[in-house]
């Protein structure tokens, strides 16, 4: 997923580049714009932490571009691709990634990733799933764009 930061500094043709140049394939991408509920239930394993409040209002902000990317050992590769969580320790750690190129901080990191084959499957569903599009508003104005 590109978030709200990566989408409003458009940042996301470069990491579609970026993506493409590490041979993943792009299989579904969707714009999303999530309220509160549906973020809510996206990160419902951080809902005790402190920052959770301050995530749910960034994650609201604006829309994501939700894509589905598909590659041996996918999981590992985008992680390792998107670089650590926080995008100051990236730009430390692991200078050509992506959070290290377009993430700010912690919180303003760009980009996500499933952290498991599980939970690829659980947020794939919940981006995809006509079941669950009931829980967040679509943001069809930039689908001329896919
Ligand atoms: O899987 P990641 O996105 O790399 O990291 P995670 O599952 O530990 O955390 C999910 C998101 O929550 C992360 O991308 C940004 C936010 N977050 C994590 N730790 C902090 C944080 N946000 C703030 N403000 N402070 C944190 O310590």
């Amino acid at each position: 997923m590109v978030k709200p930061d990566g989408v409003r500094a458009n940042h996301t043709d470069a990491i579609k580049e970026q993506i493409q140049a590490a041979s993943f394939a792009i299989i579904s991408q969707k714009w999303v714009h999530l309220n509160e509920s549906a973020a809510i239930a996206f990160y419902a394993e951080h809902s005790n932490r402190a920052f959770f409040p301050s995530l749910i209002d960034f994650m609201t902000s604006g829309p994501v571009l939700a894509m589905v990317l598909e590659k041996p050992n996918a999981v590992a590769e985008w992680r390792s691709l998107i670089g650590p969580t926080d995008s100051q320790e990236a730009r430390l750690d692991a200078p050509d990634s992506i959070r290290a190129r377009y993430g700010r901080d912690k919180q303003n990191n760009c980009v996500h990733g499933s952290d498991s084959q599980e939970a690829a499957a659980r947020e794939i569903s919940f981006f995809f799933d006509e079941y669950h599009q009931s829980e967040m508003k679509l943001d069809a104005k930039y689908d001329d764009e896919l």
